[in-house]
């Protein structure tokens, strides 16, 4: 079957002529980032790239169940966004939620156990990919649904307010979700209760096959800040410093009080949408002018140009990132199975369970 491109190769030259000219900012480390800080925001960016490269060809050896998204190429916009919260900070991930997880800290053994349907992972198995929540990480779950994560955000954000505590809530969504009646519906609320909550959009141009240009008559995210009377910009997206930046500023505004920022992270989804995407959408030779943006290789570039390491440090660094996940994947493949008796663990609340025993409705 012929290919339908919606994108010719004479558009995306000039889509990336119009992000060399307005998007694109050269890589300067943050006043207040020490050299080690930014080493690990390299690691956690490799870190990112192995798992995520592993999984299409676990996923294709029948090790991991459902779908997975890959984070490929957005490595930039999670670890930027994360290096700029603290611990206890919480955010909501979308159905490419393992970079999400891992740039808050998650545990990649306990991420690889869970793709696996693995008893040890985060959500004893039951989440997989798409549904995976690290709560202690203060990961509130990635989700399925496209939007979904919005209003997510936007209570958690209610309840650090309501509480009094100074937490702060990064949303990650993605072009695609911006079109939900949902999205405008959380930033309202959320604008106009002074919440603290960071929208942080990943414009990577493309919702599945439907480019964003042709799903909204204005490309840019941000312009629609205006509409909810927050500040709104556009970032690299393939840059982990100013994707970083921008998040540090909007967390201090919300913070100290003044509600949400609207942050568009533009970059372009080069890899399939998920494992099984046999891109037939569009002319795949479209993808490899993009590559030379690749945030994980900018970065390298950065740390031995610019950032006093050398050569074999950071090669060193993103070896072990390598071998962590290896780990991961050696552990998770022997992990035990969930055992039976675990059929209802974390679905229902412990007095639900009690109610249901009483009842003779668990079956256990
Ligand atoms: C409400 C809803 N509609 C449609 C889908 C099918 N779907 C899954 S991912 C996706 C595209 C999402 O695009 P975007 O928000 O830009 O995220 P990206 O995959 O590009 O990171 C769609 C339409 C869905 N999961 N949920
Ligand atoms: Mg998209």
């Amino acid at each position: 079957m012929a290919k339908t491109s919606f994108v010719t190769m004479e558009e995306t030259l000039a889509a990336i002529e119009d992000y060399k000219r307005e998007i694109m900012q050269p890589l300067t480390a943050p006043e207040g980032l020490s050299g080690d800080q930014i080493l690990k925001m390299y690691r956690r960016m490799a870190l990112i790239r192995e798992f995520d490269t592993s999984v299409k060809g676990l996923w294709k050896q029948n090790y991991i169940y459902g779908l997975a998204h890959s984070y490929v190429c957005a490595e930039a916009i999670g670890v930027g966004a994360c290096a700029a919260l603290r611990d206890s900070d919480f955010i909501t991930s979308t159905h490419r939620g393992h970079g999400h997880t891992i740039a808050k800290g998650g545990d990649v053994k306990k991420m690889m156990a869970e793709l696996m349907g693995k008893y040890d992972g985060y959500c004893l198995g039951k989440g997989g990919s798409m549904h995976i929540a690290a709560v202690d990480e203060g990961m509130l779950g990635a989700t399925g649904i496209v939007g979904s994560g919005m209003p997510i955000a936007v209570g958690a954000a209610l309840s650090s307010k309501v509480l009094g505590k100074d937490n702060v809530v990064v949303c990650f969504h993605g072009d695609g979700g911006t079109n939900q009646g949902v999205w405008h519906e959380s930033i309202n609320l959320a604008a106009t209760w002074d919440l603290p909550v960071i929208f942080l959009c990943e414009n990577n141009q493309w919702a599945i096959s439907l480019p964003y240009k042709k799903a909204s008559k204005n490309p840019r995210v941000s312009d629609r800040a205006i509409g909810y009377g927050i500040p709104g910009v556009t970032v690299d997206g393939f840059n982990v410093f100013a994707v970083y930046n921008a998040v540090a500023k909007a967390v201090e505004r919300a913070r100290s009080g003044n509600g949400p920022t609207l942050i568009e992270a533009k970059y372009y989804r080069y890899i399939g949408h998920f494992v099984a995407d046999d891109e037939r959408y569009r002319d795949m030779a479209t993808n490899a002018p993009w590559t030379a943006f690749d945030p994980v290789e900018r970065m390298c570039r950065f740390l031995v140009e610019n950032g006093g390491f050398s050569e074999e440090q950071v090669q060193a660094v993103y070896e072990s990132a390598k071998q962590e996940v290896l780990d991961a994947i050696e552990y998770a493949k022997t992990a035990p199975e969930p055992p039976l008796s675990s059929l209802y663990d974390g679905i229902y609340s412990p007095e639900f369970m009690e109610i249901l025993k009483s009842r003779g409705e668990y079956v256990l």
